[in-house]
């Protein structure tokens, strides 16, 4: 059961479980319109089920109901900005629908293996560089205030009720599916209309930020196999490098053969009131107990990103 299906991450994850063959149960919200996009390619293959964060009878009912052996807790309000303009809904979503999730776990089959979605914005203002699993915590956002609590209530509930319940902290993931808000996407999406002349500048914020960036159908295997092992732990997931927002854009532009200084506008209307300058993560400890690398190179994420929005717009 993954919830969050509908998102960047619950999409790749969903292909790669039924690779695997497992039989694949998404949770949905109700909307008025259709958010299956990303999914539309799986609709044969996958069952959705409505439910909602917000609402502990839905989650129990459809643990009860579908009784999986796996929960992927991939739903969340994940856009930092949002939370500063929607800061107590961000805490409904982002940090008390663990618990809710949590809960139907354990009052319907404590046996379940639960994974969430933990984040490297709990590191905030690093307290260290590079970031461990042993680096202390200092969240800038009401985002990450709240995965940090979703963080420790799933140590909490492994701890108090022996649940094999585990935490990825995983750093900044992108792909051509990313949502079109988040840096990489607005850039590659920017490029490919400055690129085809549906656009003339790239407004955004702040280029000194530097991330860990990798590419999110690398990640979700991290996330299965966080699930396979014969212990439950936590493990952060990144690629060891970082780069500045303006290194993405150089290449971005660069990879259709364009001059970014150009085209890109810096507009203070993007800055966040409190940032993260800087993210860099160990995943010495993922490698070595899961056996996992990233395939994906920062360079190759920002060029097939670039493309794939080229082939997207082109008339
Ligand atoms: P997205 O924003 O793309 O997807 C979020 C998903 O959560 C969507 O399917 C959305 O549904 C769903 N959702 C939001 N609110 C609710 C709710 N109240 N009830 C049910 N479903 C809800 O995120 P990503 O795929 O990028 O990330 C997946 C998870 O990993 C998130 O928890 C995110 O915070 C976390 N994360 C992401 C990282 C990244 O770099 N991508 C890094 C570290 C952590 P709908 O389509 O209806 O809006
Ligand atoms: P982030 O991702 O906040 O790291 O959270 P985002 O892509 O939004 O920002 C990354 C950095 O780029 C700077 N920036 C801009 N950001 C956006 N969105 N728009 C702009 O115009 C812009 N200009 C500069 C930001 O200031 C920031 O420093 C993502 C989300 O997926 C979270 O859910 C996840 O937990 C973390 O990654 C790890």
């Amino acid at each position: 059961m993954i919830t969050g299906i509908t998102g960047q991450d619950g999409s790749y994850l969903a292909e790669l479980l039924l690779d695997a063959g497992y039989r694949v149960v998404g949770m949905t919200r109700r909307t008025s319109t259709d958010v299956h996009e990303r999914i539309r390619h799986l609709a044969d293959r996958i069952e959705v089920c409505s439910g909602d964060l917000l609402d502990q009878s839905s989650m129990t009912a459809i643990v009860a109901d579908i009784r999986p052996h796996e929960i992927y807790n991939l739903a969340a309000q994940s856009f930092v900005p949002a939370s500063f303009s929607q800061p107590v809904l961000t805490g409904e979503f982002t940090a008390l629908g663990v618990t809710r999730v949590l809960e139907a776990v354990r009052a319907v089959d404590p046996s379940i293996r639960f994974y969430q979605a933990s984040s490297s914005e709990m590191f905030g203002k690093v307290q260290a560089v590079p970031q461990s699993e042993h680096t202390p915590f200092y969240p800038r956002s009401p985002y990450g205030v709240a995965k940090l609590y979703g963080h420790w209530i799933t140590v909490n509930y492994r701890e108090s009720y022996d649940l094999y319940a585990v935490s990825g902290i995983l750093f900044n993931h992108e792909s051509e599916r990313r949502g079109k808000e988040f840096v990489t996407r607005k850039i590659s999406d920017g490029v490919a209309r400055i690129k085809l002349g549906l656009a003339t500048e790239l407004r955004l914020g702040n280029l000194d930020a530097q991330r860990d960036w990798g590419f999110a159908g690398d990640y979700v295997r991290a996330m299965w196999l966080m699930l396979q092992q014969p212990e439950p732990d936590d493990y952060v997931v990144s690629t060891g490098r970082t780069h500045h927002v303006r290194d993405f854009v150089r290449l971005a532009f660069e990879s259709v053969g364009l001059d970014y200084e150009r085209y890109v506008v810096v507009d203070p209307r993007f800055y966040r009131p409190a940032e993260v300058d800087l993210l860099i993560g160990d995943p010495a400890k993922a490698k070595r107990v899961l056996n996992w690398e990233p395939a994906v190179s920062f360079e190759a994420l920002v060029e097939r990103m670039v493309a794939a929005d080229l082939d997207r717009l082109r008339p």
